[in-house]
Order: C-alpha cells, then sequence, then structure tokens
C-alpha cells in the first residue's frame, strides 16, 4: 500500500490556505509539487470520501475507507474496497459464486482506474477470484489496457493468482433452475427487494443487479474507480458488459470526477454512460443532474425497453459531492466519509 507521507497532506493543507488567499492562483503556479506533477490538480476538498453501488457497498467502503483514513491512496482503497464482495460467495453476482453464463462458466469482468489515467482491464475472465487485482496488474505491468478470455486467464496465473472453481453450489443450482427455460430476460430489482429473495421476481437470476462500481477521494484530493462483476446472470459465453469498459462501467478524470454504473450493461455501452456522466460534470451538472442526463438519454434511445430493465449511475466531483440516478426505484448507493456512514435510495425516471 502506498501511503502519502505527511509532508504531501501538510503541503496539501498549505495549499488550501493559498487557495483561498488573496494571493489565489498565482501562489499556486510557484508551487513546485504543482509544476512537478502536472497531472495533478490542487485538492478543492481534501477530506477522503468512497461511494458505491447498493447496499452491500457498506461493507466495501468500510475496507475500502482504512486505507482512506490513513491516508493511503484512493487506488489502493478501491481495490481493497471492491476485494470484500469478490470473495463473498453469498453475493451471486460478484467474483466467488457469481451466477454463470448459459453454459455453467462464471466469468468475470472488472476494471480500475486512477488519478493519472491509468487503466487496467479484463473481461470474461475465469476462474481467478479477484478479477479487480488482475485489471489493476494489467494497468501496471503490461503495455496494454484490456485482456480478455484465455489470456487474462494466463496472465493472471504466471503472476501468482490461484485457479478456483467459482460456481458455488447456490449458484450451480439456480443456473440449472434457470436451465429449465432457458429465457434470457434481465429483470429489475424494484423498492429495493433484491434483499426480499421471496419477493425478488427471477430468485437468484438475472433480476440481481449487484455489481460493484466504487469510487473515491483521497486525503490529497485524488480520485481512482473500480468496478468488478460477474455480469448477467446466465449470458451467452463470451458476453462482455459495460463494467470492464473504460467509459462505460467506469470513469476518471481527476480534474473533474468519476462515473460508474450497475444494470443492463448493454444500454449502458450504447451512451458509454460513465463518459458521459463525467463530460457532464465538466459542464458544470452536479453529480445527480449528470446521472439523471445519461438515464434520460437510455430512456429516449428506447422508451419501452428501458420500462423494463435497470440501470442506475452513481457519481462523485473534485468537491467531494455525490449523487446517482437510475431508471428504476431500487437502486441505492452507499458512502462512507469522516462525516457519514449512509445508505441512499437513488432518485428514479419510473
Ligand atoms: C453487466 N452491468 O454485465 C453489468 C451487470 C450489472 O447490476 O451491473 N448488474 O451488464
Amino acid at each position: 500500500m502506498l501511503n502519502y507521507p505527511k509532508s504531501f497532506l501538510i503541503m496539501s493543507s498549505r495549499r488550501k490556505f493559498l487557495q483561498s488567499s488573496v494571493l489565489g492562483s498565482a501562489a499556486i503556479v510557484t508551487d513546485k509539487n504543482v509544476l512537478t506533477t502536472p497531472a495533478l490538480v490542487p485538492p478543492v476538498f481534501d477530506q477522503p470520501i468512497v461511494v458505491s453501488t447498493w447496499d452491500f457497498g457498506k461493507t466495501a467502503n468500510a475496507e475500502a475507507w482504512k486505507i482512506l483514513s490513513a491516508n493511503g491512496r484512493a487506488l489502493d482503497a478501491v481495490e481493497a474496497g471492491v476485494k470484500v464482495p469478490e470473495a463473498d460467495p453469498t453475493n451471486q453476482t460478484i467474483g466467488l459464486g457469481g451466477l454463470p453464463d448459459r453454459d455453467g462458466h462464471v466469468t468475470l469482468d472488472a476494471c480500475i482506474m486512477d488519478e493519472f489515467y491509468n487503466c487496467g482491464s479484463v473481461m470474461a475472465l475465469e476462474h481467478i477470484v479477484h478479477a479487480i487485482s488482475v485489471a489493476r496488474l494489467v494497468m501496471e505491468k503490461t503495455p496494454h489496457i484490456v485482456l480478455a478470455g484465455d489470456g487474462a486467464l494466463q496472465f493472471a496465473l504466471a503472476n501468482g493468482f490461484k485457479k478456483e472453481n467459482l460456481l458455488t453450489p447456490a449458484s450451480e443450482k439456480a443456473w440449472k433452475e434457470w436451465l429449465k427455460t432457458s429465457k434470457y430476460e434481465p429483470m429489475m430489482n424494484i423498492e429495493n427487494k433484491l434483499f426480499d429473495k421471496e419477493h425478488d421476481p427471477m430468485p437468484g437470476g438475472p433480476g440481481n443487479h449487484d455489481t460493484i462500481g466504487m469510487l473515491a477521494m483521497d486525503a490529497r484530493g485524488n480520485l481512482s474507480g473500480a468496478c468488478t462483476t460477474s455480469g448477467m446472470a446466465f449470458k451467452m459465453h463470451g458476453r462482455v458488459g459495460d463494467s470492464p469498459i473504460i467509459g462505460a462501467g467506469l470513469y476518471v478524470d481527476n480534474e473533474i470526477g468519476a462515473a460508474t454504473s450497475s444494470g443492463v450493461g448493454e444500454e449502458v455501452i450504447r451512451i458509454v454512460g460513465s463518459h458521459l456522466v463525467v463530460e457532464l460534470m465538466r459542464r458544470g451538472y452536479t453529480p445527480e443532474k449528470a446521472c439523471k442526463e445519461a438515464v434520460e438519454r437510455i430512456v429516449k434511445r428506447g422508451p419501452e425497453k428501458s420500462e423494463k430493465i435497470q440501470v442506475g449511475f452513481v457519481a462523485l466531483n473534485k468537491k467531494g459531492q455525490f449523487g446517482a440516478y437510475a431508471l428504476q426505484k431500487g437502486f441505492t448507493i452507499s458512502v462512507k466519509s469522516a462525516k457519514e456512514e449512509k445508505i441512499y435510495a437513488a432518485k428514479s425516471i419510473y
């Protein structure tokens, strides 16, 4: 874990002081640290915060918070955070225990992005629990951004990851149940019935939208994000959703903010959703308004279809403000900062 040295943090408060002083930007220009690290913008908000998709983001946030509150880097925080649901066999759409594709293979999609536009991604990766860590390694140890399928697996194994069977008995049972009809019809969780299995329209099935997207800002005011999923349950073998696609399932621009998504990935890819949200924030939209506009674009493209599916976006800007919006009711986000630890229900179109 890369911890920021104390001098960094002193510098950060000094910068804050300079920003609020009458000298303002003139003083910042003479700040050596800014000049030597041009990709970094002076922190507008130097309080750590982490936001993630869904209620279970709360436990993932708690792990990320250990790093953020110890002056760690946002990149380390988001990786550590999303590893929690990846390792949880009861969460059936991420990592271990994820629901398989229609042929019974658990295939994982994940991506990660830091404050320097560095990014890494794995698509349709099998047998490795922590897809996010493989994505980070793609970012840090290869000249590429994306590795897919068998190539991603070989890369992971060559780097010491353990080959495991990700199909738990519960997920295998759900798949065998699904095989009886073999109907692929992604459905959404309304009114947060996600944890009320009795009312779930398709228990253990595509009704469960549980992908974790996590965005964090560290004590230095730098942003990073991570997104990891087993994708839509019972998808075609080889299908890749939005989650590992930089710009669709996740985007981070350290000058502006970050965004991530959950829901039917095909619709998010079509509008390059997370990038769109960040660009709207660049134009001055609040995080919630930017997420709403992205969701409205999905509706505009196909009003009838959008009534039947779920897509939700969550965004965090450079001021530490966050917001979310979804197509349907039921989309929640988890937030952790020094000020609060809360789960918010996102507003929705329908
Ligand atoms: C996908 N976006 O594979 C993912 C699935 C998801 O909530 O987010 N479900 O399309």
